[in-house]
C-alpha cells in the first residue's frame, strides 16, 4: 500500500518531524503531495474540454490536496504525534490570488469538479507573478501593495511545452507551467495550465502596484488586472488576452494532432469554454491558424470553431462587457484584426440591426457579440440572469439563436467549502447521514429527517459557536481585531461595488448606532463584518471603504455603543479569510440591487455552512428562495422586473427617498462632525452627494425594507429552535449548489465528452 508522510521523510533521509520547523514541514508536505499526485494518471477521452479563463482564484492548495488524496486526517495525526499542528503549517502557504472574485473562484471550483467527475477537462490561463493586490488600510483608506506568491518551491510544475506568440512589433516565447488538479478520491487527475513568458523583470514594479507598462516583453504576466467589472481599454490587457488564447490554441491543436486529428475534425477532439469575454480572441485565433497553417478555407474554419466553442456570460453591467477599439487591436495583434473584420462582414451581410454587429459605428469590437455569433452555446450563470439575457440584454440575439441560449446555475465545490473549511460541521453531518454527500450532494436532503430534532439544533449551534471562537482567535492573532463570540455575526464579504450595495449596509450601521444612542438597544450584541477589495481606479468604491472604516473607528471606540454593536472591515479579504469567516457567520448579506448580480456564489457557501440569507430577489438568491421556501430566507426589496422598468423609464429619483423620515438623518450623518473628525471630507462629501443626487444602484429605494427585515431576523435569532430549524433546511437544500451538479450539466448539455 501507499506510504505515509513519515515514511516519505525517512526515505528522503530527513530530520524527524519534531525537529522540523513549520516552514520546513510545509515544504516537505508540498513535495510529498506532489509525489503522491504523480501516481495519478491524467484523464483520457477523445474529446477534451479547455476551460479558458483569465482568472483562477485557486486559494491555498495544501489542505485541499490532502483532502482530495484522502489523507488529511492521517497527516494531521502524524503531525500531532510529533507535537505539530497542521493548521499552523497551513499558515505557511502563500495564497495564489490569480483572480479578482466570483468569476475566478468559479473557474477553480469547476476544475476541481471536472477532476472529481473524471471528466477530461483542464483550465487554461496565465501565470501572473503578482496576484490581486494586497490590501492594507492606512488613515481609514485602502492602499494597494504588490502581492507576490511564487516561491522557490510551489505547486507549479515546469514543463518543456512552449510556443511562439507573434505580436505586431515583437514575438514572445511562452513556457507552460502546470498545477495538478486532483479529483476527490480519484486515481485520475487533470492540469491547470498556466502560460508564462520566459523572463519577468520585477524591477519594473515602481511603487505599490504601479509599474512600467511599456516593456511588455518583460511584464506581460507580471500582474493580474485589478479591475473587476470596470475594464478600461488598456493595451496590456489585450496583450495578456492574446498571449493567453494564442497559447491555448496551440496547445489544443498540438494535443488533438497527437491523438490523430487532421484539424478538419478538430471539433471531435476539443471543446473550448470561454469564461466571459476575456478569452474571446480564441475564436479568431483558431480560425487564423487553421486558414494560414492548415490550408482550411475561411468558411470551413469558421464552422469548425463555432462548433467547438461555448461562451459564458457573467454580467449584464454594460460597462463590464469588453469593447476593444479596433485601433488598439491593430496596434497589438494585426493578424487577427483581419479575421475579425471578415467575421464582422459575414454578420453585416446577414443582419442590419446595429445591436448585433461585431464592429460598431465607432469602430469598437464587441467581444461578446463575436462570441454569440461564432460559438454554439451561450449561457448565463443563474436562472434569473439567463432570463434577463434572453428577454432584455441580449434579446436581439435570442431572437436569432433561440437554441444557443441556456442556463447553467453556478455552484461551489463542497470539498473546499464544507469539508475543508468547516471540519466540525462536516464530521457532524457524516454522523447524521454518512459520507455520501461528498460525491452526491443531493444526499444532504437526508438531513430533513432531523428538522424537528432539538438535539440537532443544539449541536449545530455549538459548532457555530466553536467556529466563532476559532475566527476570533485568528483575527485577534493576525489583525488585532477582537470579535465577541457571543454576538450575532452578520457578514458581507465580496468585492466592493455600488451594485452590491455595501453602502446600504453601512447606512444600516449608522441607523443602528443612532438607535443605540437614542436608547433603543438591541437584544443581543451585533457584529457586522465586512471584507472586500475595491478596484484601485473605482473612486466611489474606495469612498465606501472609507466610510466603513470611519464608522468602525467611531463605533468600536464608543463605550456607550460598543457593548451592543461592533463593526469591522477585515483587511485583505481573500479565499483563506473566506474559509474562516463563512463557518462563523449567522447572517449572510446578499443585498445587490435586483437584476444586477448575475449569480453570486458566496450566497451558496454561507447557506451550506449554516447561515441564513438576508437578500434581494437577485442572482442565485432566487433559486435559494425557491429551494428553501419563504419561511427559511429573509427576502426584501424591489424585484428585478420593477427595477428594469425603473431604469427604462428613468423613474427613480433618489432625492425623493432621501427626504423621507428615517432616511435623511442617516444619510446626513455621513458628513456629521463625528465622521469628519476621523475621515476625509472630500471622500465623505462625494459619497453623500452620490447617494442624494444619483444613487444609480438605488440604495435608498430598498433601505426601509432592508432595515425592517434585518430587525425581524435579529428577533428570530433569539428563538433558537426557530432559527436552527431554518438553518437545517438551508443545509439540507444546499446540494443543488454543488459545482459537481453544474459541471454535470455543462457535460451533458454542452460538452458531451463522454
Ligand atoms: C466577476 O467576478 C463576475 C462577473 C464579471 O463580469 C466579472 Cl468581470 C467578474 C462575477 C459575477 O459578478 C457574479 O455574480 C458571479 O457569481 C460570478 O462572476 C461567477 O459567475
Amino acid at each position: 500500500m501507499s506510504y505515509n508522510f513519515t515514511d516519505f521523510l525517512q526515505k528522503k533521509n530527513e530530520k524527524n518531524l519534531n525537529e522540523m520547523t513549520n516552514q520546513e514541514i510545509y515544504y516537505k508536505l508540498l513535495e510529498y503531495v506532489k509525489e503522491r499526485a504523480d501516481e495519478k494518471t491524467p484523464n483520457k477521452s477523445k474529446k477534451k474540454i479547455y476551460y479558458i479563463s483569465a482568472e483562477f482564484l485557486i486559494g491555498k492548495l495544501l489542505s485541499n490536496n490532502l483532502i482530495n488524496l484522502g489523507i488529511y486526517k492521517e497527516v494531521r495525526e502524524e503531525l500531532k504525534a510529533a507535537g505539530k499542528n497542521l493548521s499552523h503549517i497551513e499558515e505557511v502557504e502563500t495564497e495564489p490570488s490569480l483572480g479578482n472574485g466570483g468569476l475566478g473562484r468559479l473557474a477553480s471550483c469547476f476544475v476541481d469538479s471536472m477532476s472529481t467527475l473524471g471528466i477530461n477537462g483542464e483550465g487554461v490561463g496565465l501565470n501572473y507573478h503578482c496576484g490581486l493586490f494586497k490590501q492594507v488600510f492606512k488613515n481609514n483608506e485602502q492602499k494597494a501593495e504588490a502581492n507576490y506568491w511564487i516561491e522557490d518551491q510551489s505547486w507549479l510544475r515546469d514543463t518543456n511545452i512552449g510556443y511562439e506568440v507573434k505580436f505586431k512589433n515583437f514575438s514572445l516565447h511562452s513556457k507552460l507551467k502546470r498545477i495538478d488538479i486532483l479529483g476527490y478520491e480519484k486515481d485520475t487527475k487533470n492540469y491547470l495550465n498556466l502560460f508564462d513568458i520566459e523572463s519577468i523583470d520585477y524591477n519594473l514594479i515602481e511603487n505599490g502596484i504601479s509599474f512600467d507598462e511599456e516593456n511588455i516583453e518583460k511584464n506581460l504576466t507580471l500582474f493580474l488586472y485589478p479591475d473587476d467589472s470596470t475594464k478600461k481599454g488598456e493595451l496590456l490587457r489585450i496583450y495578456q488576452q492574446y498571449f493567453m488564447v494564442s497559447n491555448a490554441a496551440r496547445l489544443i491543436i498540438a494535443e488533438a494532432t497527437e491523438k490523430g486529428s487532421n484539424i478538419h475534425d478538430l471539433a471531435d477532439y476539443a471543446f473550448v469554454q470561454i469564461n466571459d469575454t476575456h478569452p474571446s480572441m480564441v475564436i479568431p485565433e483558431l480560425i487564423r491558424i487553421m486558414t494560414e497553417e492548415h490550408n482550411i478555407s475561411f468558411e470551413e474554419a469558421t464552422e469548425i470553431v463555432t462548433k467547438m466553442t461555448g461562451y459564458t456570460n457573467h454580467t449584464i453591467l454594460a460597462e463590464a462587457l469588453e469593447k476593444w477599439p479596433l485601433d488598439y487591436l491593430e496596434e497589438v495583434v494585426p493578424n487577427i484584426v483581419e479575421i475579425i473584420k471578415k467575421l464582422d462582414k459575414v454578420i453585416k451581410v446577414k443582419y442590419s440591426d446595429e445591436k448585433v454587429q461585431i464592429i460598431d459605428e465607432q469602430n469598437r469590437v464587441h467581444m461578446a457579440n463575436m462570441d454569440i455569433h461564432f460559438s454554439s452555446s451561450v449561457n448565463g450563470v443563474a436562472y434569473l440572469h439567463t432570463e434577463i439575457l434572453k428577454n432584455s440584454e441580449l434579446k436581439e440575439f435570442y431572437e436569432i439563436y433561440p437554441n444557443k441560449f441556456n442556463n447553467k446555475t453556478n455552484g461551489i465545490t463542497f470539498r473546499r467549502w464544507l469539508e475543508s473549511c468547516n471540519e466540525d460541521l462536516a464530521d457532524y453531518l457524516k454522523e447524521l447521514i454518512g459520507t455520501g454527500y461528498l460525491t452526491d450532494a443531493e444526499n444532504l436532503k437526508e438531513l430533513l429527517k432531523y428538522v424537528d430534532d432539538k438535539n440537532v439544533y443544539e449541536k449545530l449551534s455549538q459548532i457555530k459557536h466553536e467556529n466563532k471562537i476559532k475566527l476570533k482567535k485568528y483575527l485577534q492573532h493576525t489583525q488585532g481585531i477582537v470579535i465577541d463570540e457571543n454576538s450575532i455575526i452578520d457578514t458581507q464579504i465580496k468585492r466592493f461595488h455600488e451594485y452590491k450595495r455595501q453602502q446600504m449596509n453601512a447606512l444600516y450601521v449608522i441607523k443602528k448606532y443612532l438607535d443605540i444612542k437614542n436608547g433603543k438597544l438591541p437584544e443581543r450584541k451585533i457584529t457586522v463584518l465586512f471584507g472586500g477589495k475595491a478596484a484601485p481606479a473605482y473612486i466611489i468604491a474606495q469612498d465606501i471603504i472609507h466610510l466603513i472604516l470611519c464608522l468602525s473607528e467611531i463605533i468600536n471606540n464608543d463605550p456607550e455603543v460598543n457593548k451592543y454593536l461592533n463593526v469591522y472591515l477585515v483587511e485583505n479579504y481573500n479565499v483563506g479569510l473566506a474559509e474562516k469567516i463563512i463557518p462563523a457567520t449567522d447572517i449572510s448579506e446578499q443585498i445587490s440591487l435586483a437584476s444586477k448580480e448575475a449569480s453570486g456564489t458566496g450566497n451558496m457557501k454561507f447557506m451550506l455552512n449554516g447561515a441564513l440569507t438576508l437578500g434581494t430577489m437577485d442572482g442565485a438568491n432566487v433559486e435559494i428562495h425557491d429551494l428553501v421556501g419563504d419561511e427559511n430566507i429573509y427576502i426584501f426589496g424591489k424585484n428585478s422586473d420593477d427595477i428594469i422598468k425603473l431604469y427604462e423609464t428613468s423613474g427613480y429619483v433618489s432625492k425623493d427617498y432621501y427626504k423621507q423620515d428615517g432616511i435623511k438623518e442617516v444619510v446626513d450623518f455621513i458628513t456629521s462632525d463625528k465622521l469628519l473628525k476621523v475621515g476625509n471630507k472630500e471622500r465623505l462629501e462625494r459619497l453623500q452627494n452620490e447617494l442624494i443626487n444619483k444613487d444609480w444602484f438605488m440604495t435608498l429605494i430598498d433601505f426601509e425594507d432592508y432595515y425592517n427585515t434585518k430587525e425581524r431576523m435579529f428577533k428570530d435569532y433569539e428563538n433558537k429552535d426557530l432559527w436552527y430549524k431554518k438553518v437545517i433546511n438551508n443545509i439540507a437544500k444546499a446540494g443543488f449548489f454543488s459545482s459537481d451538479r453544474t459541471i454535470e450539466q455543462y457535460e451533458n448539455e454542452i460538452w458531451k465528452t463522454k
